[in-house]
């Protein structure tokens, strides 16, 4: 897989296996050049980019299908229906789902959170319950929570890190009671890479009899996700992170679980009859679909799932894994460099800070670079608390990303460190 010899050489954008040189070529934007130098995006945790292949789906929906979904008996609101729903057969293969029933489209890792929050957490938690996450959850995993709990008199439990940024599943297994109710946990977390014991975890919350809610909004990218393997109940992620457009997402969840919760967004699409007597509701998934939902958005995500599949996750994992490594090792063995989130087992994350440089002028300057990362908290605040520091430089790879990508990034930290040395 790694074709690189033992002579020392530059390392070349084909070493890994993948012919990433080809790959580009399948997304226009990587041809960008900003501030006169190439393009060189690290920031695919915030948002990766689309080939064209995605674009050109898009644009056709756009162009020749597009119109209301699950209302007409016209053609077009026929084609739209068929290539609408045929995008959940898809989702269901990419995290193998028993079930298309079972897969809910949303906008995204936080309207899916929300979504089992206020459908679930409201139904099912109560005044004294205990709901237990984790110190490495986004923002997305932990507010819709506090909300729950605010409004039902419930309590949050916090599984702590330890400095590499491993969860302590021991802890963990401490935490639950005849009270915990739930359990939500980042399958990877965005600030650090860590990927987390899930299939554990679980089996750890199914013996005291509470579900989990995985977030997967970095896990379903990078790692082969079998949501039945892994016994989770709920697993969220969003169409962006993975080659699609914004404002299309998904939430699995076993249909048991579907099938008891209420809905959370009430209007048209979800219904089964409605007088003002009494509204039925629709059988799951549409429950759970109110309203026109993202139907180019939707369909743009299936043609991604389309491109990523013929890469084959596999594939895409071993590259990233082998960017991580190197990114590692050079970024890592640099001077007046501190490497946050060395946990064993990561993916596609390298999050740092330079001694003496606040993270903002290092993601700045990296920029007149043509260096792309996100510097700040990461909408992970309990993360940055926990490692004392106010905001990280993230370096997030993809698999069109290359050696000489990270050549450049460290070119480019080297500047920053010069530039600050006076
Ligand atoms: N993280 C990042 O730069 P949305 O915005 O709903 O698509 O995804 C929210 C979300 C939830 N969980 C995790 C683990 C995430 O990483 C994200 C999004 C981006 O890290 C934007 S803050």
């Amino acid at each position: 897989m790694n074709s690189r010899s033992a002579a020392p050489r530059e390392p070349r954008a084909d070493d890994l296996g993948l012919d990433v040189e080809r790959i580009r070529e399948d997304f226009p934007i990587l041809r960008t050049r900003v501030n006169g130098k190439p393009l060189v995006f690290l920031d695919n945790a915030a948002s990766s980019q689309m080939p064209q292949a995605v674009i050109a789906r898009y644009v056709r929906y756009r162009t020749s299908e597009h119109a209301n979904i699950h209302r007409g008996v016209h053609h077009l609101s026929e084609v739209a229906t068929r290539e609408y729903e045929a995008v959940r057969a898809k989702v269901r293969a990419w995290i193998n789902a028993g079930e298309e029933r079972e897969i809910i489209y949303t906008s995204g890792t936080t309207d899916s959170i929300n979504l089992v929050a206020h459908g679930y957490g409201r139904k099912f938690i109560g005044a004294g319950d205990e709901i237990i996450l984790t110190v490495l959850e986004h923002h997305s995993n932990i507010v819709p929570w506090q909300m729950v709990a605010e409004e039902k008199g419930a309590h949050i439990r916090v599984v702590p890190c330890n400095d590499a940024g491993e969860l302590d599943i021991e802890t963990y297994r401490s935490l639950f009671t005849e009270r915990t109710r739930l359990v939500g946990v980042t399958h990877v977390s965005n600030a650090l890479g860590t990927v987390n014991p899930i299939a554990d975890m679980v089996a750890i919350a199914h013996a005291h009899g509470a579900p989990v809610l995985v977030d997967g909004a970095q896990a379903a990218p990078h790692l082969p996700v079998d949501v039945q393997a892994l016994d989770c109940d709920f697993y969220a992620f969003s169409s962006h992170k993975l080659c699609g457009p914004t404002g299309a997402g998904i939430l699995y969840g076993k249909a048991r679980h579907l099938e008891a919760m209420q809905p959370f967004k009430g209007g048209g699409d979800m219904i089964r009859s409605v007088s003002f007597e009494k509204t039925t509701y629709a059988p799951i998934p549409h429950k759970f679909e109110a309203g026109t939902p993202p139907i180019a958005e939707v369909i743009g995500l299936g043609a991604a799932l389309d491109y990523l599949s013929a890469i084959g996750i596999g594939s895409i994992g071993a590259h990233e894994d082998e960017l991580l490594r190197y990114a590692t090792d050079r970024v890592g063995a640099m001077a007046g460099v501190r490497l946050i989130g060395t946990a064993r087992q990561k993916a596609a994350v390298l999050s740092f800070e330079l001694d003496g440089i606040h993270p903002h002028d290092v993601g700045t300057l990296l920029n007149e670079e043509g260096v792309a990362v996100r510097t700040g908290h990461h909408c992970a605040q309990p993360v940055m608390q926990r490692f004392g520091v106010p905001a990280t430089v993230r370096a997030s790879f993809a698999f069109y990303n290359t050696l000489p990508e990270i050549d450049a990034l460290v070119a480019a930290i080297r500047k920053v460190q010069k530039v600050f040395a006076g």
